[in-house]
């Protein structure tokens, strides 16, 4: 028998058909058996890898990478001319499903509510729901997606996070290379590059179908960002400041995307 194997590997040796299906299969068990040798090994040294930090400990340093590159990529081709597909609004949702409730206790006052925006310099300007409704209003209805792999054509109003900018003279801010929101109890955050929020979809929102937002979607005042998924349309927004530096992001640190872009 293993003559017979020595055989084929003979060299110059004029090999039977049969003598050549054997030869074949072992070289092809044999590079078989180095692959998954070298995935188990690939697989080992990336759980070795040092974590990219976060609450949780984060994710493996060349995954961040992996993901750092897509962000890289998306990003160039990122143009506020381009908008996100839109639809009539009688294609829109009656039913709107509801996901993540992070920052949405029912410890919270929606008498009390309102908006604070801490300016570069320090100072911080109050809003009330009233001084964002008196802004024009701008409506959205899109393909709502979530990471976890369900989307929804929905419907919402509100003002064009540009708009609100030129309305409150935060140009200077708008230079700035990140906005980050948080809810009011600050449970649930998210950071957003400058060109994401200013496109022209991007609104703060205060209707769904025509109506207040419903408690469960973020009443009083939630994000409504189309060329994002989900994860970065924070509902119940309680404090909005502007950073050169990316600001804490509550996925980000739980291992996604942190431009999470469409
Ligand atoms: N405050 C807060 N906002 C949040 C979340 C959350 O857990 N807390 N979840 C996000 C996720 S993952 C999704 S998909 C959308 C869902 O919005 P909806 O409940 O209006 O469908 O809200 C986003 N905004
Ligand atoms: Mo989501």
């Amino acid at each position: 028998m293993a003559n017979f194997f020595a055989n084929v590997f003979r060299r110059n040796k004029k090999l039977s058909v049969d003598e050549l299906i054997v030869k074949k299969t072992i070289i092809s068990f044999f590079f078989f058996f180095v692959f998954i040798a070298g995935c188990i090994w690939a697989w080992k040294w990336l759980r070795k890898q040092p974590l990219d930090g976060g609450i949780r400990g984060g994710i493996q340093q060349p995954l961040r990478k992996v993901l750092d590159k897509n962000e890289d990529i998306f990003s160039r081709f990122f143009s506020k001319n381009h908008l996100t597909k839109t639809y009539p609004v009688s294609a829109a949702a009656k039913k709107v499903r509801v996901n993540g409730d992070v920052g949405m206790g029912d410890d919270f006052d929606t008498e009390t509510w309102e908006l604070y925006v801490i300016r570069k310099k320090g100072d911080t300007i109050t809003l009330k729901l009233d001084d964002l409704k008196k802004l024009p209003k701008t409506e959205v209805v899109f393909n709502f997606k979530c990471i976890e792999g369900w989307s929804q054509v929905t419907y919402w109003g509100g003002v064009k996070f540009s708009d609100f900018i030129k309305a409150y003279g935060l140009t200077e801010e708008s230079k700035m290379k990140y906005v980050a929101l948080s809810t009011p109890d600050e449970e649930y955050y998210v950071g957003i590059d400058m060109p994401s929020i200013l496109h022209p979809q991007t609104i703060l929102c205060y209707e769904m179908n025509g109506k207040p937002l419903p408690m469960n979607q973020g009443y009083p005042l939630r994000l409504i960002i189309p060329v994002k998924y989900g994860i970065k349309h924070i509902k119940r927004i309680g404090t909005i400041y502007f950073d050169n530096q990316r600001p804490q992001d509550y996925w980000y640190e739980r291992g996604y995307d942190y431009y999470s872009g469409l």
